[in-house]
């Protein structure tokens, strides 16, 4: 049995490339994962409802439950996109949410898992951004809203930021801060860093323990692996 670290496929049309090709990926997966750790970003858009999904994402829920129901248990730590998982992720799927990241026990080693947006001390106007989005009053006001129009408004304010964004194309790893961030964790008595967020892998192991960078789910195709005390990353090729 392995564990499996999966980030930023930011799902959004089942007829999507990348949308079908994880679900092809976790049937073949189905029944050999004992941990599948969604590291964020999954999803394009996510707010969690008590007694509704928005329909685009019911292929993949279904897929989700089929791993549980197959003995993996799902951990999900939430992303920059997809927070207050909610009832469907903690209760129907029984998943354990991490709304931060954090320690996670695997074999009786501790490892850190993060998403990966939080790296970057210096980043305090999105600090505060992250904080406001995640606050109870927000919560409140995005589940008196009908469904339909937290979906329209999530599409159109993502629709705005990816305009602003458009001249910063290119991926990488802010390699030097990711180890300062491994460091300190390592500092803690942690023997592994797994984040995603950046949409680009990376693998080190550095004295004191190993540094994952998942990549993604849409060019790279690439997915974090623990078996048998060992960390990798693979790429998906169907
Ligand atoms: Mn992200």
């Amino acid at each position: 049995m392995r564990d499996i670290f999966i980030a930023d496929a930011h799902l959004l049309d089942p007829t999507d490339e990348n949308y079908r090709l994880l679900l092809v990926f976790l049937e073949a997966q189905r029944g050999q994962v004992r941990n599948l750790f969604l590291m964020g970003d999954i999803f394009e858009f996510w707010v969690g409802y008590r007694h509704a999904v928005f329909a685009p994402y019911v292929p993949i829920l279904e897929a989700l439950r089929q791993m549980r129901e197959a003995g993996a248990q799902i951990i999900y730590v939430e992303g920059n996109h997809d927070f207050h998982m909610g009832p469907y992720f903690e209760q129907t799927l029984s998943c354990q949410v991490l709304p931060d990241g954090g320690a996670f026990q695997i074999d009786g080693r501790r490892i850190y898992i993060a998403h990966g947006d939080l790296v970057n001390p210096q980043d305090k106007g999105y600090r505060l951004l992250r904080r406001v989005l995640r606050s109870a009053p927000l919560r409140w006001l995005m589940a008196l809203l009908p469904p339909d129009w937290t979906w329209g408004i999530a599409r159109w304010a993502s629709s705005l930021s990816n305009k602003s964004h458009a001249t910063k194309q290119e991926r990488w790893v802010p390699r030097q801060m990711l180890l300062a961030h491994a460091k300190e964790r390592f500092d803690e008595g942690y023997s592994a860093v797994v984040t995603g967020h950046f949409h680009a892998p990376l693998h080190e192991v550095k004295g004191q323990g190993t540094i994952l960078a998942l990549g993604d789910w849409i060019d790279q195709y690439s997915y974090g692996v623990y078996e048998d005390g060992k960390f990798w990353l693979e790429s998906y090729k169907p």
